[in-house]
């Protein structure tokens, strides 16, 4: 899968994505993360990217010429995949909407900065608006980068047998049951006993139990 990023900082993106099991996928070429910079296409020789809006008022809007020009230099003149503009005023992304943009073979996203993007580049080039919740960043980086982090691990070939995502939360709506490794004791805290007993079938069993009872108390809203 195809990330392309229309951004004013693409060191933010590609440090983020180099490490871990995003570095790993783009290594082994089941993902790509394709960065380009806005401030290339900036409209004079001084790098100008934003200007005060019109209206007045306090802040700056980042001008609509230099993200088409970016967005452009991705594009062309063929068929455009799926724009993706990250702002607190989308859809608030889940782990359905991460799964159905996992089934894309290449997006954009487009992150925002100061007060926002000139409205025309929204409606000329956006075809889909997501927030990564419901408070405000500074720019639309990090969201990008979560949603990238979300949608990566859900490109067939990015995880590792090792880190295999079938019992996970969210999988089957319920959160992930409690994990336990080596010592056996830990400041008096013991391992369950069920976990050492061998017993496959009782193992499984209380693993479903632990789920839904700390779904329950943690997070009700997703049983009701
Ligand atoms: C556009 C995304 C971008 C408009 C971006 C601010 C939060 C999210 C920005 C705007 C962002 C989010 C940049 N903040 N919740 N900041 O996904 O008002």
């Amino acid at each position: 899968m195809i990330f392309n990023v229309l951004t004013l900082f693409p060191e933010m993106i590609n440090e983020a994505v180099s490490h871990s099991i995003m570095g790993r996928g783009i290594r082994s070429g089941h993902i790509s993360v394709n960065c380009v910079n806005i401030r290339d296409f900036a409209i004079n020789k001084h790098g100008q990217v934003d200007d005060s809006p019109y209206g007045g008022g306090a802040g700056m809007v980042m001008m609509a010429p230099p993200v088409y020009d970016a967005y452009k230099s991705i594009v062309g003149e063929g068929t455009s995949p799926p724009v993706i503009y990250l702002s607190p005023q989308g859809r608030v992304l889940t782990q359905k909407i991460a799964e159905e943009i996992a089934a894309l073979p290449e997006i954009i996203l487009l992150c925002g900065h100061y007060e926002g993007l000139d409205e025309r580049i929204i409606e000329e080039i956006v075809t889909e608006e997501i927030s990564i919740g419901d408070y405000v960043l500074t720019g639309g980086e990090p969201a990008a980068i979560v949603l990238m982090d979300a949608v990566s691990r859900l490109v067939p070939g990015v995880l590792g047998k090792a880190d295999s995502y079938k019992d996970e939360s969210f999988s089957d709506g319920l959160l992930e049951y409690p994990h336990y490794t080596r010592p056996p004791e830990f400041r008096g805290r013991m391992v369950p006993e069920v976990l050492t007993s061998g017993h496959h079938s009782n193992i499984e069993k209380w693993r479903q139990e632990q789920s839904l009872a700390r779904t329950k108390v943690k997070r009700p809203d997703l049983i009701v």
